[in-house]
């Protein structure tokens, strides 16, 4: 359904007016720092696997998908999980319309501190699709049931267990909050909130 174009080919003609040519949606990529977020866009952008440093302040990379005949670009905003950072929050949230939450499957510490992650997504956005994700799936445990049952009481969008890097599941978790965003913004969201390129 969604395709990953590395090279954006500009327009898609839908002809359907009432439908934004192209629209940005802004993606939000939060969770502890080390759980793999920059190497699950990397994974993601590029098909490979990279040994990422650890993000300063936070990260932005853009892709083209097309989605039911309409172009769209998904920018991907990365957060550092460093403690430090934290108070860039609120602001790198504004205008977001989907997130991706993520915990470390080797590191339960990560996945206790969800709570935080999620009360500080909540309280900065405006009622948004959060994907959760245990990464590192090569490395770890299978933490199943415990995160299935935090996705159902927290009312999140969906769980997936990844690995940036053996490349399990990557794709699948960026068109399923892409797809969740989508659906979204053209059921619900303002008009406002895409951005129509002319
Ligand atoms: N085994 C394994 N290691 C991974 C995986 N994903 C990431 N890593 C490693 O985990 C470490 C941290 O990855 P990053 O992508 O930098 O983590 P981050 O969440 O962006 O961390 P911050 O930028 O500090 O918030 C790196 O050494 C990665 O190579 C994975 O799926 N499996
Ligand atoms: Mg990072």
């Amino acid at each position: 359904m969604i395709e990953l174009q590395s090279n954006p080919v500009g327009w898609i003609s839908t002809g359907d007016a009432s439908l934004p040519r192209k629209a940005v949606l802004k993606l939000i990529v939060v969770g502890d720092g080390g759980v793999g977020k920059t190497t699950l866009i990397h994974r993601y952008l590029t098909g490979t696997y990279l040994d990422q440093r650890m993000t300063v302040g936070s990260g932005f990379a853009t892709c083209d998908l097309n989605m039911e005949g309409v172009t769209i670009t998904l920018a991907i905003w990365d957060f550092a999980g460093e403690e430090r950072f934290r108070f860039l929050l609120p602001t790198y949230c504004r205008g977001s319309l989907g997130c991706i939450l993520a915990f470390d499957l080797t590191r339960p510490p990560t996945f206790y501190h969800l709570d935080q992650w999620l009360t500080l997504v909540r309280s900065n956005t405006d009622d948004i699709p959060i994907l959760l994700v245990g990464n590192k799936s090569d490395a770890g445990d299978k933490n199943s049931d415990l995160a299935r049952d935090y996705t159902q009481i927290n009312n999140l969008a969906d769980y997936l267990e990844t690995s940036a890097k053996e490349g399990y599941n990557v794709i699948k978790t960026f068109e399923t909050i892409a797809t969740l965003m989508w659906t979204r913004t053209t059921t619900a969201a303002p008009q406002s909130l895409l951005t129509t390129a002319t």
